[in-house]
C-alpha cells in the first residue's frame, strides 16, 4: 500500500473511533520515516506520571514537555502521578543526530533518543498527536491520543528559513514565534538577514549611530507600493508599533538590542534552532554608509546603476569597521556560521578609486572582481581565526572563492551555478529563487515540495556537499507580521517535509491530506496563514521512445480533483474523458484539461501541445551556443519531446541572444513531411520573435539547400504573452540532416522549446 493510502486510512480510522475529546486525525508533518498505527488510545491527564531515569540528560526537553502539557491540560505532570505514564529514555543505540523513537501504548508513552535534539523532535511529534485546537485553548479533561509506534530521523542537516528584517522590521516577539513554528515542523536553521540598505537592525555598541540613525527611515518607494496595495489588502499596512514621529516627520523602523538578541538565541537553542546572523557586505551596506560615509570610496554615496554604493575595499578603515562589527555579532550569536552576504555588489566606485587601485597593484589583483574576492577572503580569514565558518551568496563565486566557504545557491536563472560550486568543492545550501523565495502571496506550494533544486548535471559524487535547503522571505514589500505569516504559511510545511522526510515517504497526496489538520493547528496558534489552493494543473511528460508515445500525468494542489481532458484543443466538458492516471499520446495532440467542481470547469485550463515526432531523441549540433542562463535540457532539449508552458524560465524553453543555428541528424535518410517550431514573445522582459526561421535539408551534412523561409508577423509592441508556430511543409523530400536557423533580427532573447519533424 502506498504511504498516502496508509495515512488516509489512518485519518479516517482515527477520526471514526476516537473519543470525543480528540478528533484530530494523525497528520504528522514532516512525515516520519516509519509509523505503525495501532487501534487503541492513550489517555493523557494531569495525573499522568512522568518517568525519568536519565536524570538531567534531557532537562531542557522535559521543560518543553511541561510547557506543552501546561498549554494543553492547564497543568504540568509530575513524577508522583498515579495514572498513565510518559517516560523519556536516553538510548545510545539511536545514533543519528535528531533521530528518535516514539511509542504510544494504551497505558504508556515511551520517547527514546540518543541526543537532546532527537528527544525534542520526539516531543514535537507527540505534540502533533494532541488535538489541534488545544494549541489555542486548554482542556481540563483527559486527552485521548492514538496509539502509534514511530521511528524517525532527519534526512537533511540544513532545514532552514530566512527572514529579512532590514527592508521591513519584525518585532522580537515575532522572531520568538518564528522559532516556535520552525521547531514545530522540525526545522533547525534560522537565517536572520539583519542589515541591508534599508535598515540596520542590530545594536552595535561600538557604533551606536548604526541603530540610533540607520534603524529608522522615511518611507521609500517600496513602502509606496505597500501603501497602494493596502487599499485592497490591509495586510500591506504598516504596523503602528514600528512608526515614530521625529520633528513632525513619520519614520519607520526599529532594531534589536544585544540583550534581546541573546535572549532570542537562548530561546532558539532550547528549541534546537540555530540562528545564523547575516551582515551583508560589501554591498547592501547603505544603512551603515549613510552614517559613516567614509566607508565608501566616493564622497556622495547613493545608488549606482543597479545596486547601492558598497564599502570601499581599498580602505584599511573598512576592515577595522567590519571586524569590530563582526566581533560584537559573534559575541551574540554562538552559531558556528556567520553569513557575510557578498551578493549584488556594484563595483563601479571601486574602478575609479585611488585607494582600490593602489591595493590592486600591491596585491596583484587584475580587476574589481578579484578585488571582491580579496575582500571576501580577508573577512573570511578574520572570521575563521575566531573559529567560525563563513557563508556567502553564490554571486561571490564570480572571481573565485576559497573552497571551505559555504555557498548559498540562489540565482536559479544562472543554471550552471550548482555545478560550479561543486567543481570548486564548496559546501552548498540550496535556496534557488524559484521556488524557494517565498516573497509573494501567490507563490505555489507544489514546486516547493517537488521541483528539482539543482540541474541534472550536478555531479552525483558531490551530493554530500549539499547541506540542505532553505527558503527565504525578502521583505521589501512585506510590512506586516500578518502578511509575513500569509506568505510563509503553509508553504513552510512543504519545505519542512521536503528537508526532513526521506524520499521514500515523500508523498504529495498524503501531504495535502495531512495539511488540512495542520491548518487547524496553525489557526489555533494564531498564524494568519493563507492557503488559496490553485486549481492549476501541473503536467508531467514521460517520453517513451520504445513505445513511441508520450505519457501524460496531471498533478494538482487539490486533493483527488475531478479532471476532464480533450486531445484536440477543444474545451473539456463533463462528457470529455475523465482523467484517471497517466494517458498516452502517439503522434500529436493539443491536450486541454481542467478541474471540475459541481459539473463546472474551473479556471485556469491547462493547454499543452504534445508531439511524439520523428526527430525525438535525435542528436542536435549547435553552430552557435545557447545562452548559458537558459539551457533548458542542453543539447537534447529541441528533440526531447518536452514542450514548455507559459514561462521561459520553466526549464523547457532554450534561449538565444544570437541567431539560433542548429542541425538535427535523423540518423538515416528518410522522408520528411513537416517542420514546426514554436517561439515565444514576451516583450516586457525582451523576449521577442525571430525575424525569420529558415529550414534547409541535406543528405550528407555538408551540402544544404533551403526549403522553408518563414517570416515573423507578430509586432514587437504586443505586450501579452504570444506563442507562435513557425511551421511549413517539407514536401516529402528525402534527407538525413535538417538545419534550422532562427534569425534574431530584433536583437532580443529568442526562445524555442522543440523542433517538431514529421
Ligand atoms: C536579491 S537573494 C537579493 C535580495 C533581494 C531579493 C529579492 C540575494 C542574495 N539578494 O537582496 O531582497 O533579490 O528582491
Amino acid at each position: 500500500m502506498k504511504y498516502s493510502s496508509i495515512i488516509l486510512l489512518a485519518v479516517l480510522f482515527w477520526t471514526a473511533c476516537s473519543s470525543p475529546v480528540s478528533n484530530t486525525p494523525i497528520s504528522i508533518i514532516p512525515a516520519p520515516a516509519k509509523m505503525e498505527i495501532q487501534n487503541g488510545s492513550f489517555s493523557l491527564s494531569s495525573s499522568t506520571k512522568l518517568v525519568l531515569k536519565d536524570e538531567g540528560k534531557f532537562s531542557n526537553e522535559v521543560e518543553f514537555l511541561q510547557i506543552t502539557l501546561e498549554h494543553a491540560l492547564g497543568s504540568k505532570i509530575s513524577e508522583d502521578g498515579n495514572g498513565t505514564e510518559i517516560e523519556l529514555i536516553f538510548d545510545s543505540q539511536i545514533q543519528a543526530a535528531g533521530a528518535y523513537q516514539l511509542e504510544i501504548n494504551s497505558d504508556k508513552v515511551i520517547l527514546k533518543a540518543g541526543d537532546p535534539s532527537g528527544m525534542f523532535y520526539a516531543l514535537e511529534t507527540f505534540r502533533q498527536l494532541l488535538p489541534a485546537d488545544l494549541e489555542g485553548s486548554k482542556t481540563s479533561g483527559e486527552i485521548s491520543i492514538p496509539t502509534v509506534s514511530i521511528e524517525d530521523q532527519p534526512t537533511l542537516d540544513w532545514r532552514g528559513m530566512h527572514l529579512d528584517v532590514s527592508r521591513h522590521f519584525f518585532s522580537i516577539e515575532y522572531l520568538h514565534r518564528y522559532v516556535d513554528l520552525l521547531a514545530l515542523y522540525k526545522m533547525n536553521k534560522f537565517h536572520l538577514h539583519l542589515t541591508d540598505d534599508q535598515g540596520w537592525r542590530i545594536e552595535i555598541k561600538n557604533y551606536p549611530e548604526l541603530t540610533e540613525k540607520s534603524a529608522w527611515r522615511t518611507f521609500n518607494a517600496q513602502d509606496s507600493v505597500c501603501m497602494e496595495k493596502a487599499v485592497e489588502d490591509p495586510r500591506f499596512n504598516f504596523e503602528q508599533k514600528h512608526l515614530r514621529e521625529v520633528d513632525g516627520q513619520t519614520q519607520y523602523g526599529g532594531f534589536y538590542t544585544q540583550d534581546e538578541l541573546r535572549e532570542l538565541v537562548a530561546y532558539a537553542q532550547s528549541r534546537h534552532v540555530e540562528i545564523i546572523p547575516e551582515i551583508d557586505m560589501p554591498g547592501h551596506m547603505m544603512a551603515a554608509i549613510q552614517v559613516y560615509p567614509e566607508l565608501a570610496c566616493i564622497d556622495n554615496p547613493g545608488w549606482g546603476e543597479l545596486f547601492s554604493t558598497p564599502l570601499c575595499p581599498g580602505k584599511e578603515g573598512v576592515y577595522m569597521f567590519v571586524e569590530n562589527v563582526l566581533t560584537e555579532v559573534m559575541d551574540i550569536f554562538p552559531s558556528k556560521f556567520v553569513h557575510i552576504g557578498a551578493d549584488e555588489v556594484e563595483k563601479s566606485t571601486w574602478e575609479n578609486s585611488q585607494a582600490c587601485k593602489s591595493l590592486m597593484a600591491a596585491e596583484g589583483l587584475k580587476d574589481v572582481e578579484e578585488l571582491q574576492t580579496y575582500f571576501v577572503e580577508r573577512v573570511t580569514k578574520f572570521l575563521k581565526s575566531k573559529g567560525k565558518e563563513v557563508i556567502v551568496w553564490d554571486d561571490a563565486l564570480n572571481a573565485g572563492i576559497d573552497s571551505s566557504t559555504y555557498v548559498m545557491y540562489w540565482r536559479n536563472w544562472v543554471a550552471e551555478v550548482p555545478e560550479r560550486i561543486a567543481a570548486n568543492g564548496n559546501r552548498m545550501i540550496l535556496v534557488p529563487g524559484n521556488p524557494m523565495y517565498f516573497s509573494r502571496l501567490d507563490a505555489k506550494m507544489y514546486p516547493i515540495y517537488h521541483l528539482p533544486l539543482h540541474g541534472k548535471k550536478y555531479p552525483e559524487e558531490k551530493v554530500n556537499l549539499i547541506q540542505g535547503t532553505q527558503a527565504a522571505l525578502w521583505s521589501e514589500t512585506v510590512p506586516s507580521e500578518a502578511l509575513a505569516d500569509a506568505i510563509i504559511f503553509p508553504k513552510m510545511l512543504a519545505l519542512a517535509e521536503r528537508t526532513w522526510s526521506s524520499p521514500e515517504v515523500l508523498d504529495w497526496e498524503s501531504f495535502k491530506v495531512r495539511l488540512q489538520t495542520q491548518l487547524k493547528r496553525l489557526e489555533a496558534l494564531g498564524v494568519k496563514y493563507s492557503y488559496n489552493v490553485t486549481k492549476e494543473l501541473i503536467p508531467f511528460m514521460n517520453v517513451d521512445q520504445e513505445m513511441q508515445q508520450i505519457g501524460i500525468t496531471l498533478d494538482s494542489e487539490l486533493s483527488n480533483p475531478e479532471i476532464h481532458y480533450t486531445l484536440d484543443g477543444s474545451t473539456p466538458t463533463m462528457d470529455s474523458p475523465k482523467y484517471d492516471g497517466e494517458f498516452f499520446v502517439k503522434g500529436s495532440a493539443l491536450v486541454t484539461a481542467a478541474v471540475f467542481e459541481e459539473g463546472k470547469a474551473l479556471e485556469p485550463y491547462l493547454t499543452r501541445q504534445v508531439d511524439y515526432h520523428k526527430a525525438i531523441g535525435k542528436p542536435v549540433t549547435y553552430q552557435k551556443p545557447w545562452n548559458r542562463s537558459y539551457p533548458a535540457g542542453d543539447a537534447g532539449t529541441m528533440t526531447d519531446g518536452l514542450r514548455g508552458g507559459n514561462g521561459y524560465g520553466d526549464g523547457k524553453w532554450q534561449g538565444f541572444t544570437t541567431d539560433m543555428d542548429v542541425t538535427i541528424d535523423m540518423g538515416e535518410e528518410q522522408e520528411l513531411n513537416s517542420f514546426s517550431a514554436t517561439f515565444m514573445q514576451q516583450s516586457g522582459p525582451g523576449v521577442l520573435m525571430p525575424g525569420t526561421v529558415e529550414v534547409s535539408l541535406s543528405s550528407d551534412g555538408e551540402n544544404f539547400h533551403q526549403v522553408l523561409s518563414i517570416e515573423n508577423d507578430i509586432p514587437k509592441d504586443k505586450k501579452e504573452l504570444i506563442l507562435k508556430d513557425f511551421a511549413g511543409s517539407l514536401g516529402g523530400e528525402k534527407a538525413r540532416y535538417i538545419n534550422v536557423k532562427a534569425i534574431n533580427s530584433q536583437r532580443g532573447f529568442i526562445f524555442t522549446d522543440e523542433i517538431v519533424i514529421n
